[in-house]
C-alpha cells in the first residue's frame, strides 16, 4: 500500500471515530428546543417538600435554581401543588394505628400514607419563594378532595377523577410536556406516566428533580417511565 492510501485510510477511521462518538455523547447531540407546542410542568416545587417543610425531600430545594434556568427556553409553563385538606385520606394521621411511610387499603387501591403535608392555604403548602417564573399561566392544584389522593397533576388516584390539565394543554395546542420538580418517584414519574397516556410526548429533566426513594421507589419509576416511552432528559440536553 503506499503511503497516501495508508494516510488517507488513517483520516477515514479518524472520521468513523469521530462519528461513532458523536452519535452516542449527548454533548455533540442537537439541544432540544421547546417550542410553542411544548409546555414545561413545575411539580410541587413547595415549602412541604424542602429541608425545613413538612414531608422534606433530600436535597429538593436544589432543583430551584435548575427550574429558574430551565424555564426561560419555555414560552408555556404550568405550576402544580400538592394541595391536601386537613385530615386528608393520604396522612397516616388519619388512620389509626398507621405511622407516616406504612401504607393501608382505600376504595381505590393501596395507598402509601404520609405525614400530613401540604395543606390548603398554610405556608407550608406555597410555592418555594425562590421560584421565579413570571409567565407560567396556570396553577394546578391537586390532592383537594379529602379520601383521594393525586400524584399525577392529570388524574387523580382513582384513576377516573380528572384534574382537567389534559384537556387544558389540548385546548392550548400542547403537544409535548417536559416534567421536573418533586418528588421524582412520586408527583413526577405520575405527571410523566399520565401524560403519556392522554397522548403527549413526555420527557422527565432528571437533574431539576430529586426523589423520596421508598423502597427503591426511584429505580421502579425510571424503569415504568422508560417502558411508557418518557424520555430520561438533563436541563444540560436543553437549548
Ligand atoms: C408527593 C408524596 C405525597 C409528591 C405528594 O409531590 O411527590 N409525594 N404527596
Ligand atoms: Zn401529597
Amino acid at each position: 500500500m503506499d503511503s497516501t492510501r495508508r494516510e488517507s485510510l488513517k483520516v477515514f477511521a479518524a472520521l468513523g471515530a469521530i462519528a461513532l462518538g458523536g452519535a452516542g455523547m449527548r454533548a455533540w447531540a442537537a439541544p432540544l428546543k421547546p417550542g410553542a407546542d411544548s409546555a414545561l410542568i413545575v411539580v410541587d416545587v413547595q415549602n412541604c417538600f424542602v429541608t425545613g417543610g413538612t414531608l422534606p425531600v433530600k436535597g429538593g430545594e436544589e432543583v430551584v435554581p435548575v427550574i429558574n434556568n430551565l424555564a426561560k427556553l419555555f414560552e408555556n409553563v404550568v405550576v402544580t401543588q400538592d394541595w391536601h385538606t386537613p385530615g386528608h385520606a393520604s396522612f397516616a394521621s388519619s388512620h389509626t394505628g398507621k405511622k407516616p411511610f406504612e401504607t393501608t387499603k382505600l376504595r381505590y387501591g393501596t395507598q402509601v400514607l404520609w405525614p400530613d403535608h401540604c395543606v390548603q392555604g398554610s405556608q407550608d403548602a406555597a410555592v418555594h419563594r425562590d421560584i421565579a417564573i413570571p409567565q407560567a399561566q396556570l396553577i394546578i392544584r391537586k390532592g383537594f378532595h379529602k379520601d383521594t389522593d393525586s400524584y399525577s397533576a392529570f388524574m387523580e388516584a382513582d384513576g377516573k377523577t380528572s384534574t382537567g390539565l389534559g384537556a387544558y394543554l389540548k385546548a392550548r395546542g400542547i403537544k409535548e410536556v417536559y416534567v421536573a420538580g418533586l418528588a421524582t418517584d412520586f408527583c413526577v414519574a405520575w405527571t410523566a406516566l399520565d401524560a403519556r397516556k392522554a397522548g403527549f410526548k413526555a420527557a422527565v429533566i432528571e437533574d431539576a428533580s430529586r426523589g423520596i426513594d421508598l423502597n427503591g421507589s426511584v429505580a421502579k419509576a425510571w424503569a415504568d417511565m422508560t417502558k411508557a416511552g418518557v424520555r430520561r432528559i438533563q436541563s444540560t440536553d436543553l437549548g
